[in-house]
Formats: structure tokens, C-alpha cells, sequence
């Protein structure tokens, strides 16, 4: 009787950064250059099944239903390799995963992915961790998973290396209502991958250094805001410190950039509903879709303005949405 063969699944929401993550001081390990600062969000989210079993010669990886290419896989492999070594065991797993989106457009990401198979993973093989040990492994998966490990507003503190850096909450259940719009602009896949997109940015932007104290600011102002319950100020600071996580892309060498033309529109629209009285603002991460902040009493309005560019299954309103979840 094998001691393995334990199906686990877990549930991870994706998550926003208000405060973006943009650039490593460790490529391997993903340690960040600066903390960063996100909203856990409740309509995106993936569940993943791992089964570790002594039988298995190989990883098998299915996504949405279908096996995975080696090549896709190999970033699930090697968390699925920091994981079997923290274990101290030889052994392969069955993952399964599937991405819970709320239309077909798609919106899938790397944050509830990394967390939800570094939960499930983690405990199929017989790992106890506390949500800060695992924090720590997701982020080996991807930086941004680390923060999918903890519902509402979450603070990835960068650390100093693999033991320091890792997420906490900085108010799981906000008693705030607050809407995130999501704008679904383009589905098509990014040319420039966010792993290479920050390492150009942090190598050849003359603004890099600017941007760590950048972040610094915005990380205290954007706290204040929040225990203030001030939207205004959290909407700006968000929205000025994506356009400045832009202004990273667009200074670097080769250039490069994640909007397209509908992504203006969307900035665009937003900002005029701003000048007539409607207090809304915009994030947008390393891809062309758009995000609204806006407080409950204004979202449809601002819903019905972008469905005179958009069709409804591009426009999803989320709230704050919880942390990882066993199921
Ligand atoms: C963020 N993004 O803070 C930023 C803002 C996109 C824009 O984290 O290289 O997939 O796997 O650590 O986490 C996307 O980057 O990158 C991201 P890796 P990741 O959410």
C-alpha cells in the first residue's frame, strides 16, 4: 500500500496589483526589486488537483482538459521539483487544472495557477506548511502567485532572499465595497512575456531606480488610503503606479509595450468619466486588458458606458475575493 496516491485540490483567486511587481533582484529564486501591493479578486479563479503516486515515471500535466506540452510544462515541473525537494522525494504527480473564467473570453494568469498548484501540491505530498511557507512556494512559480495565497488587499514584501520574501495580508475581508471592471480588450497571447518584459525594463531603463522609490511611496500613501476608506486616493495612487510600471516598458531598450488601441479607448473613457463626477480609475498589468476601480454605487454606470465599445462578455465585474481554499 503506497503511502502517496493523496488527491488534493485546491482553489486560488487571481489577484490585481494596485502597487505592480516590475523587475527581480533574483531571476531564480523571484525575488522582487520592491514589496508590491494587490486586490484578490472573487470571479477569476483556477482549482488544481495534484496526485503524487509512486507508479508515475513522469509528470502528468492536464490543463483545461487537455495534456500540456512538454514545453508548457516545464514551468509547473520545476515548481513540482522545489516541491519534491522540499520533501526530500522522488516521486511524479498527476496535475490537473482548470482555469475558472466567467466568460470565454479568457483571462488566465499566472497568480491563481502557481498558488493553487503549490497548495494542492504541497499537501498531496505530504507538506504542512503555514500560508507563509507557501506563500515562499508560489512565488517560486510565479512572483504574483504568492500573493494569490491571501484574500482582499495583500503585501508581497521582496526580502532579501528566498526566507524573507513572501506575502501577508494586509486586510483579508475588507468591509469596503469596492468593484473591480474588468475589460476583457484582446485575447490574443503577449508577445513579451512579463519574465523578460521586467528584466529588459530593469536592465536598460534609465528610470529604473526611480521606480523603486516609487513604489515605496505609493505602498505607504496607498495604506493610508485604505485605512482611511479613501477611494480617490486609491484609485489614483493605482493608476499612476501602473501608467508608471508603463513608463518602464516604454523607456527600455528594445522598447516594447502592452497597450493596444482599445486599451486608449478604455483609459480614454474612464477618464472622461472622471471629469464629469464619476470617481473611477484604471490599472492594467502585462497584457492590453483594462481594469476599473469603482465603488458599488457607480459601476453601472460605468459599466454602461463601456458597453457602448465592447460587447457584455468583455466586461466582468469583480469584488474582493478570498485566499487559497482546499476543497
Ligand atoms: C504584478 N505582473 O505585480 C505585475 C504587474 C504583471 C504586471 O506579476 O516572472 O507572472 O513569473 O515572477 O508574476 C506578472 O508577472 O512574473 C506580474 P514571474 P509574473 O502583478
Amino acid at each position: 500500500m503506497s503511502s502517496f496516491d493523496n488527491k488534493i485540490t485546491a482553489r486560488a483567486h487571481t489577484n490585481i496589483a494596485l502597487i505592480k511587481y516590475w523587475g527581480k533582484q533574483n531571476a531564480k529564486l523571484k525575488i522582487p526589486t520592491t514589496n508590491s501591493f494587490s486586490l484578490t479578486l472573487d470571479k477569476f479563479y483556477t482549482e488544481t488537483s495534484v496526485t503524487f503516486k509512486e507508479n508515475y515515471t513522469a509528470d502528468r500535466i492536464i490543463f483545461n482538459g487537455k495534456p500540456l506540452s512538454d514545453s508548457k510544462a516545464a514551468r509547473i515541473v520545476a515548481l513540482l521539483d522545489v516541491i519534491r525537494g522540499m520533501a526530500n522525494q522522488d516521486i511524479y504527480a498527476e496535475v490537473n487544472t482548470t482555469n475558472m473564467v466567467p466568460t470565454s473570453a479568457g483571462f488566465a494568469s499566472s497568480s491563481s495557477g502557481f498558488a493553487a498548484l503549490a497548495a494542492a501540491a504541497c499537501k498531496s505530498i505530504g507538506l504542512n506548511l503555514s500560508k507563509k511557507e507557501l506563500s515562499r512556494v508560489a512565488r517560486r512559480g510565479s512572483g504574483s502567485a504568492c500573493r494569490s495565497i491571501y484574500g482582499g488587499f495583500v503585501e508581497w514584501h521582496k526580502g532579501l532572499g528566498d526566507r524573507t520574501s513572501f506575502a501577508s495580508p494586509f486586510n483579508e475581508q475588507p468591509d469596503w465595497n469596492l468593484n473591480v471592471i474588468a475589460v476583457m480588450v484582446n485575447q490574443a497571447e503577449k508577445t513579451m512575456s512579463s519574465t523578460k518584459g521586467m528584466e529588459i525594463s530593469k536592465k536598460t531603463s534609465p528610470y529604473y531606480n526611480a521606480w523603486k522609490q516609487v513604489c515605496k511611496n505609493d505602498l505607504k500613501n496607498i495604506k493610508k488610503a485604505i485605512k482611511n476608506r479613501d477611494f480617490e486616493k486609491l484609485g489614483s495612487i493605482s493608476e499612476e503606479n501602473a501608467m508608471r510600471m508603463h513608463a518602464l516598458t516604454l523607456s527600455a531598450s528594445p522598447d516594447y509595450t502592452y497597450f493596444d488601441g482599445k486599451s486608449l479607448q478604455v483609459i480614454k473613457t474612464i477618464q472622461s468619466l472622471r471629469s464629469n463626477g464619476i470617481p473611477c480609475y484604471f490599472t492594467m498589468d502585462a497584457g492590453p486588458n483594462i481594469k476599473v476601480l469603482v465603488e458599488p454605487q457607480n459601476t453601472d454606470k460605468v459599466v454602461q458606458e463601456l458597453k457602448s465599445l465592447f460587447s457584455t462578455d468583455q466586461i466582468v465585474v469583480a469584488a474582493p475575493g478570498p485566499g487559497i481554499e482546499y476543497l
